[in-house]
């Protein structure tokens, strides 16, 4: 059977080149080959921090590229909004409940099946260089380099197939010279490739590279409409919730503030709400690189001793501090993305590449008083997606579908040819990529957050998002239902649970969860296992 399979397969592939072939002759010699595949992800990315979803705050030249010459999906959306379970999820292609990474403590077991194993069994050349954050080592790749844990923005370790190695520099800089290095002399070059290229920035403490420092100081960044949210159209989960900037962002950590200065000001309570890398991360900083990051903090730091921000002054103040950090961070991704970018290009590369950039899930910019993730609100649930694809994806085109980084392993496989097992739970985005509208594509999408009792305080839930509406059920911890219409409040302030009006599609939405949670194998026997893990 498995023979059969690899026959028709075969058949079809050899069908699909000589199809292409005779299509593409005018536009190349070369015969076309499978796609070579760039899979760039950062971490804690929101989509309103990029161009080319319209960001007020700041500019993305080049990320907005790869949206400006391919396409630009519009309701991209995670599974489970936190780092190491989305990045299981993309790998496998399956819901957190049966990859087994359902929060950031679980171990990825590794023995599972993965895009990148099949794609190399199938003869591509696998890398993955960056963020990994997934304890277990990397399998399916031919190379990897990877940091361990969250990794260090300065002067960072990696884990290699030859143990650990210490690289001096910014670390979106080094993970970009090891991806440009792989891709000119790594590989094997008569082979197809998958490069995962994973940024640690700009995930918090929000260390900015040395040529970006104070890039964004004395300027202020608009505030979100929501900054002071009173979380009263919401449920308890919300306002339980540790990630608001005024009590849970540390003016230590976070706002870099000195703890000689914190303490003499008697802002103590305020000090380091998640004691952490920051002091460790300036450890880990040489003398030039702490000179020049110097000259712009202690600056930062007299501010704070001359206003002595109180109340709502010190919400707008930790604010701005926090998007001068995460936004100077992002600057240094998108130049680095731009440096790959030129690369693929000046080496022809792009001919036959898809391009994708995503994020591993949304991020609060100060919306609802936040920063973090975890929920199924739209500013965390959402995540930046957009995929070049020369020759095949139109220019400047926009998707407006529900789709998951569920469907990324699917969308890659069927790229390169290569069967999807049936176990994997997303849809191929290929027709899309291709401008065709498939039939039947899905209305709703699937939610479930896991990670409580934990930092942040996030309780967990699960939910179902359609086009228009949204439900959400906190079921541990408390017993709460939510339910917003999301074109009449787009930003999710009162939840209509409890109105009349809404009884009938609340009522339906509750048999989509259902039929949803049975599709993809979810029940309350998991919740409880682990629950009780
Ligand atoms: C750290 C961060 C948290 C963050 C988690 C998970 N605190 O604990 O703010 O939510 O990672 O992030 S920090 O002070 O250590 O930066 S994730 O990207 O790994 O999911
Ligand atoms: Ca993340």
């Amino acid at each position: 059977m498995r023979l059969l399979n690899f026959f028709v397969l075969g058949l079809l592939f050899v069908s699909a080149c000589t199809h292409s072939t005779q299509e593409n002759n005018e536009r190349s010699s070369t015969p076309q080959q499978r796609p070579n595949i760039v899979f760039i992800m950062t971490d804690d990315h929101a989509f309103q921090a990029i161009s080319a979803y319209g960001s007020e705050i700041n500019k993305t030249p080049n990320i907005d590229r790869i949206a400006r010459e391919g396409m630009l999906f519009n309701k991209a959306f995670v599974t489970n909004s936190i780092c190491a379970p989305s990045r299981a999820v993309i790998l496998t292609g399956k819901h957190s409940h049966l990859n087994g990474v359902v929060d950031n403590v679980a171990r990825f077991d590794s023995t599972q099946v993965t895009f990148p194993k099949l794609l190399r069994e199938a003869g591509y050349n696998t890398a993955m260089i960056g963020k990994w954050h997934l304890k277990s080592q990397p399998t399916g790749f031919d190379y990897w380099k990877v940091l361990p844990g969250q990794g260090h923005y300065y002067n960072p370790d990696f884990r290699t197939k030859d143990g650990m190695v210490r690289e001096e520099g910014y670390v979106t800089d080094i993970i970009t010279n090891e991806a440009i290095n792989w891709l000119k002399s790594g590989r094997e070059q008569d082979k197809p490739f998958l490069l995962m290229y994973q940024h640690k920035a700009p995930h918090r403490e929000w260390l900015p590279s040395p040529d970006h420092l104070g890039m964004y100081k004395g300027e202020e960044t608009r505030e979100p409409e929501t900054l002071f949210d009173d979380y009263e159209g919401r449920g308890t989960a919300a306002k339980e919730a540790e990630m608001r900037i005024y009590d849970h962002m540390g003016l230590t950590n976070d706002s870099k503030v000195k703890p000689e200065i914190v303490n003499e000001l008697g802002y103590e309570e305020f000090l380091e709400w998640y004691p952490r890398a920051f002091k460790g991360s300036q450890e880990r900083m040489n003398e030039e690189q702490q000179a020049a990051w110097n000259a712009v903090y202690d600056s930062i730091n007299q501010e704070f001793q001359r206003l002595k921000p109180k109340g709502k002054e010190l919400t707008r103040w930790k604010f701005q501090r926090y998007m001068d950090d995460y936004l100077a961070s992002i600057a240094s991704v998108d130049d680095n993305v731009g440096r790959l970018l030129d690369y693929l290009e000046e080496s022809g590369l792009d001919e036959n590449t898809i391009i994708v950039y995503t994020s591993d899930q949304g991020f609060y910019l100060g919306e609802h008083g936040w920063f973090d993730k975890r929920f199924m609100y739209e500013e965390s649930f959402r995540t930046p997606l957009m995929v070049k694809w020369k020759g095949v994806t139109e220019a400047g085109s926009e998707n407006n579908q529900l789709v998951q980084n569920l469907d990324f392993a699917q969308t890659f496989l069927e790229a390169a040819g290569v069967e999807a097992p049936e176990e994997m739970q997303g849809e191929s985005l290929l027709p899309f990529l291709k401008g065709e509208e498939p039939e039947n594509w899905r209305d709703a999408v699937y939610y479930h957050y896991y990670e409580y009792p934990s930092i942040h305080a996030v309780k967990r839930h699960y939910g179902v998002r359609t086009d228009r509406y949204k439900l959400i059920h906190f079921y541990h911890d408390v017993d709460e239902w939510e339910f917003y219409d999301l074109e009449k409040d787009p930003q999710e302030m009162q939840s209509r649970y409890n109105d009349p009006e809404y009884q009938p599609i609340i009522d339906e939405m509750k048999v989509r969860i259902q039929e949803l949670r049975e599709q993809y194998g979810d029940s309350d026997e998991l919740i409880m296992s682990f629950i009780n893990k």
